[in-house]
C-alpha cells in the first residue's frame, strides 16, 4: 500500500485504528517466492490432488474446492435455501429445513468433520454444525447433497460441534450457550444463570451402513460455554476433550465478565463410561422435541419426523465421567495430535499454548491430583496434566492442526501468522504471515491419525487490501502454504464463500470414483414420477392440480396446458428422463413465488405454483442443456375462477389445423 506523503491527523488516526485491529505483517509484498505458481498450477484437463470441504459460516453452505489450485468446484446448500439448486424451494426438499420451531431456512455453519474409519478419513460423509438453531447435518459424498439434518434439544449455540470419534461411533455437539433445559421452566431471570442454566453435550450415533444419525444420549453439565472439541484417538480413544470458557458463569458483558479468571477449563469426558452407563439403564428419560430430517435418494424426497425423548446423564451424579483441567484464558481450539497423547488448548487471550498429556491426565486421575472441584466435578492440577507450554508462540492462538512428522501448526489471530512448533520439545520452528487475522487452519487429515502434511490452508477473517474492492464488504479468503519442507511457503490466495471456519480435505482418490453420475429412472420411487412421456398427465382434485411432467432434450411434456383457474394450487412434478451424466434440466414458470428446480437425470422434483392472474404463463428449462435449449419451453393458460375451459394438456399436437390462417408467412420478394 502506498501511503500519501501528507499526514493529516485524520489519516494518522485511521492508520492507528487499522493497526490496532490486526498487525499487518511487514513483508507483505515479498511473501511469495518464485516457484509458487508452478506448485499450484493444475493444467487444463487435469484434476486437483485434494477435495477440500470448507464451511461457509453465515452463508449456511459448504463449499468444495480443489487443492492445490483453489478452484471452487461446488457450493452445497445445507442450512440455507439455494435458488440455484432449488434446495429448500422444491416440495421434496422443504422438510430438510424443518425444526421443532417450524421451518428455519438458515443457519450458521462453522465446522466440518469427515467420517473416519480407523482414525482415517473414509470419504463417505461430511458432518457440519448449525450454530444458531442447534442442528447437525450429514452430506453424502456420493451425491454431494445434504442427506440428513438432526436438531438438538436442550441446546443453544451449537458451536462445539460436530466432532467425531475414530470409527465414526459418535458425532458430538456441545452447547456454546448454556440455557435452562427444555423440561424446566425457562421463564426465569437472566441473572439466575448460575442456578438455572445448564450445558449439554449431545452424543449422536451414526449408523455404520446408512450414516443415519440419532441422539444416543446427552450429558448435562454445569452452565458454562463449550467452544470447541476433539475426540481422543489411539491411546486416548474413548475420551473427548472440550474447551470451555465463561467458567465465571457471567450473563452479561462477557468480553469483560467472562475474561476474569486466569484459567478456564478443558473438559475431559470418558465417553466409553457414558456409553456403559446408558447400557446399564442409568440414563434419565427426558421429554423433548427435535426434528429428524432425512432425504431419501430412492424417492428423491425428504421427510421430517419430530422425536420426543432423549436420555440424559447428569455428569455430577457419575464420578469418573468428567474432569476439568485448568487451561489459560478462554480457550478456543481444543486439538488432539495424531498419536492421541497431546491435547492442545489455545487460550485466545493467553501468551503461551498449554499442551496436555493424556498419560499424565490418566495418572493425575489415578493419583487424585486434584486442586478442587467446580460444580461438583474434580479439577485436575494444571501441572499434573501438563506436558509443557509453547512459549512466546505469537498473539491470539486459536486453532492447531498436525502433520505426520511430529509438528503442530497454530493459527495466531491477533499477530496474523501461522506458527509451526514441535510436539516433543515444544520449540517454535517457523512462522509465516497470513493476510490477515487467521481463524482456522487445515492440513488434509490434520486432525486425524493420518495427516498428509504437504499443504496447509489458512482461513482468514480479514482481507483488506488483498483483492479488488467490492463495496462495503470485502471477501474473506483462504491462503495455501507448502509445508513439506522445514520452512512454510505461501503459495496462493483465493476468496471464499461466506465466512470460512473449519475445513477438511482428503486425497481426491478417496471420493472421486464413488460419485453418483445419474439416478436410475427405473429405481425412482417418487410418488409423482412419470417414467416416460406416455405416463405424463394433468389431474385435478378440487382446487389441486397435479402436472406430471417430463423433461428430455429438448422439450417438456406436456408443454401446452389449459384449464387452470384462478384459485388453483398447481404442483409441477418434473421428472428428468435423461440417463446420462451431467444433463440436469431446470424448470421455472412465470410468477412462481419460489425458485427454479434443477432436476438431476432420473430424478423427480416438484414446484408449487399458485397463479394469481388470468393469462398465458410461459414455462421453460433453465439449464442450457442442448443446442435447442431455448426451444425447451411451453405455456400454461390461466382462466378465471368460474371458467369452463376444460383441462387439456399436450405436446406437439396443439398447432392450428388450418395453416391458411397463418398470415406471417415469409414470401419471396417477387
Ligand atoms: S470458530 S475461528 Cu466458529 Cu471454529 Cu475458530
Ligand atoms: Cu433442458 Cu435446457
Amino acid at each position: 500500500m502506498k501511503l500519501n506523503k501528507v499526514y493529516t491527523p485524520g489519516l494518522v488516526a485511521f492508520v492507528l485504528i487499522i493497526s490496532m485491529y490486526s498487525c499487518k505483517p511487514k513483508n507483505a509484498g515479498s511473501a511469495v517466492s518464485g516457484d509458487a505458481a508452478s506448485k499450484t498450477y493444475v493444467a487444463p484437463g487435469k484434476y486437483d490432488e485434494f477435495y477440500n470441504f470448507v464451511s461457509g459460516g453465515f452463508s449456511g453452505q459448504l463449499a468444495v474446492y480443489g487443492l492445490p489450485s483453489g478452484r471452487l468446484l461446488r457450493v452445497i446448500p445445507v442450512f440455507s435455501v439455494d435458488p440455484e439448486k432449488g434446495y429448500g424451494y422444491s416440495e421434496e426438499t422443504k422438510p430438510m429445513l424443518n425444526t421443532s420451531h417450524g421451518p428455519v431456512p438458515w443457519d450458521d455453519l462453522h465446522h466440518v468433520e469427515m467420517s473416519q474409519t480407523n482414525g482415517e478419513i473414509d470419504g463417505r460423509w461430511v458432518f457440519v454444525n448449525g450454530n444458531n438453531t442447534p442442528r447437525v447435518a450429514r452430506i453424502d459424498l456420493t451425491t454431494f447433497r445434504t442427506a440428513e439434518i438432526l436438531e438438538l434439544p436442550n441446546s443453544a449455540g451449537n458451536h462445539s460441534s460436530p466432532f467425531i470419534t475414530e470409527n465414526t461411533e459418535y458425532v458430538i455437539a456441545g452447547t456454546r450457550f448454556s440455557v435452562p433445559p427444555d423440561d424446566k421452566n425457562g421463564d426465569v431471570p437472566i441473572n439466575s444463570y448460575r442456578k438455572n442454566f445448564k450445558g449439554t453435550i449431545s452424543f449422536i450415533s451414526v449408523d455404520k451402513n446408512t450414516g443415519s444419525m440419532d441422539i444416543a444420549f446427552q450429558l448435562q453439565t454445569p452452565g458454562i460455554n463449550f467452544d470447541l472439541s476433539h475426540a481422543g484417538k489411539g491411546k486416548s480413544h474413548g475420551w473427548f476433550f472440550f474447551s470451555c470458557y465463561n467458567t465465571e458463569q457471567a450473563n452479561t458483558l462477557l468480553e469483560v465478565n467472562a475474561s476474569k479468571r486466569d484459567k478456564d477449563f478443558v473438559m475431559a469426558v470418558n465417553w466409553k463410561m457414558a456409553e456403559q452407563l446408558i447400557k446399564d439403564g442409568k440414563g434419565r428419560k427426558q421429554a423433548v422435541k427435535y426434528a429428524s430430517n432425512h432425504y431419501d435418494e430412492k424417492t428423491h424426497t425428504a421427510t421430517s419426523v419430530i422425536k420426543n425423548e432423549v436420555q440424559v446423564l447428569d455428569v455430577k451424579d457419575f464420578p469418573g465421567l468428567v474432569y476439568f483441567i485448568p487451561c489459560p484464558k478462554s480457550p478456543h481450539g481444543c486439538d488432539v495430535d495424531p498419536t492421541g497423547e497431546y491435547i492442545v488448548g489455545s487460550g485466545k487471550l493467553a501468551a503461551l499454548i498449554p499442551v496436555f498429556s493424556f498419560d499424565k491426565i490418566q495418572k493425575a486421575i489415578a493419583d487424585k491430583a486434584f486442586e478442587g472441584e467446580y460444580s461438583g466435578i474434580p479439577v485436575i492440577k494444571y501441572e499434573a496434566a501438563l506436558h509443557g507450554e509453547v512459549k512466546k508462540p505469537g498473539l491470539g492462538p486459536l486453532h492447531t492442526e498436525f502433520d505426520e512428522r511430529g509438528n503442530a501448526y497454530t493459527s495466531m489471530f491477533v499477530s496474523s501468522e501461522v506458527v509451526k512448533w514441535r510436539l516433543s520439545d515444544l520449540k517454535v520452528l517457523d512462522r509465516v504471515p497470513t493476510y490477515y487475522s487467521v481463524g482456522h487452519l487445515m492440513i488434509p487429515g490434520g486432525d486425524t491419525k493420518k495427516p498428509n502434511g504437504k499443504y496447509l490452508v489458512a482461513y482468514n477473517k480479514i482481507t483488506k487490501d488483498r483483492f479488488l474492492p467490492t463495496g462495503p464488504e470485502l471477501s474473506q479468503s483462504a491462503q495455501l502454504y507448502d509445508i513439506s519442507g522445514d520452512k512454510m511457503q505461501l503459495l496462493l490466495d483465493y476468496p471464499t464463500i461466506g465466512e470460512p471456519h473449519y475445513a477438511q480435505a482428503v486425497l481426491a482418490d478417496v471420493i472421486r470414483d464413488k460419485s453418483v453420475k445419474f439416478f436410475k429412472i427405473e429405481e425412482n420411487n417418487n410418488q409423482y414420477v412419470s417414467k416416460g412421456e406416455g405416463a405424463t398427465k394433468v389431474t385435478r382434485d378440487g382446487k389441486r392440480v397435479d402436472v406430471y411432467l417430463t423433461m428430455i432434450r429438448s422439450h417438456l411434456t406436456p408443454d401446452n396446458i389449459e384449464g387452470i383457474k384462478i384459485g388453483d394450487e398447481v404442483y409441477f412434478h418434473a421428472t428428468n428422463l435423461e440417463q446420462d451424466w451431467d444433463v440436469p434440466h431446470g424448470f421455472a414458470i412465470k410468477a412462481a413465488n419460489t425458485a427454479e428446480l434443477l432436476v438431476m437425470p432420473g430424478e423427480t422434483t416438484t414446484l408449487k405454483w399458485v397463479p394469481d392472474e388470468v393469462g398465458i404463463f410461459p414455462m421453460y428449462c433453465t439449464d442450457f442443456c442442448s443446442a435447442l435449449h431455448q426451444e425447451m419451453s411451453g405455456y400454461v393458460r390461466v382462466s378465471p375462477a368460474g371458467s369452463s375451459v376444460p383441462l387439456t394438456f399436450s405436446t406437439g399436437t396443439n398447432m392450428p389445423k388450418d395453416d391458411s390462417t397463418f398470415s406471417n408467412k415469409i414470401t419471396s420478394g417477387k
